[in-house]
């Protein structure tokens, strides 16, 4: 997903582009503003941290890109392209060591595990949003 700071700074073709040039697979996407619910529901396992208030009114103050990627070993590869929660430790060339300077302003969120993967697609997309397809360019990616 990119996040409200990501949309607002103009980052979301940057973004996709990176995972598009990587080879992984758009299966879903959209562009909304996500209601306090949903983001407390989707943060759920940080509700007794200090900043989760902070983090809610964040990602609930204007439109987001949310996006289902697949592929080989997608979620521990977004997770290296997108890299450290802090961008300042944040390798360069990754999304946030390139693109940002705050973890409160980190630009991008990734599923941390195919189970939560799965888990915030039902969240954010619900049933039957992806979209089945087959690139033209698999062959050349994959063998
Ligand atoms: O998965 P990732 O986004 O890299 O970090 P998480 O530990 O899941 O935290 C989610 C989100 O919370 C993070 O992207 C920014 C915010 N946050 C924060 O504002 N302050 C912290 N000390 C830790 C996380
Ligand atoms: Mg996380």
């Amino acid at each position: 997903m990119v996040k409200p700071d990501g949309v607002q700074r103009g980052l979301v073709g940057e973004i996709i582009g990176r995972f598009e040039k990587k080879g992984f697979t758009l299966r879903a996407l959209k562009l909304f503003t996500p209601s306090r619910e949903l983001a407390e529901e989707h943060y759920k396992d940080l509700s007794a941290k200090p900043f989760f208030k902070d983090l809610v009114d964040y990602i609930t103050s204007g439109p987001v890109v949310a996006m289902v990627w697949e592929g080989n070993g997608v979620v521990a590869s977004a997770r290296k392209l997108i890299g450290a929660t802090n961008p300042l430790n944040a390798e360069p060339g990754t999304i946030r060591g390139d693109l940002a300077i705050q973890t409160g302003r980190n630009v991008v969120h990734g599923s941390d595990s195919p189970e939560n993967g799965e888990r915030e697609t039902g969240l954010w997309f619900g049933e039957g949003a992806l979209v089945d397809w087959e690139p033209s360019l698999k062959p050349w990616l994959t063998e």
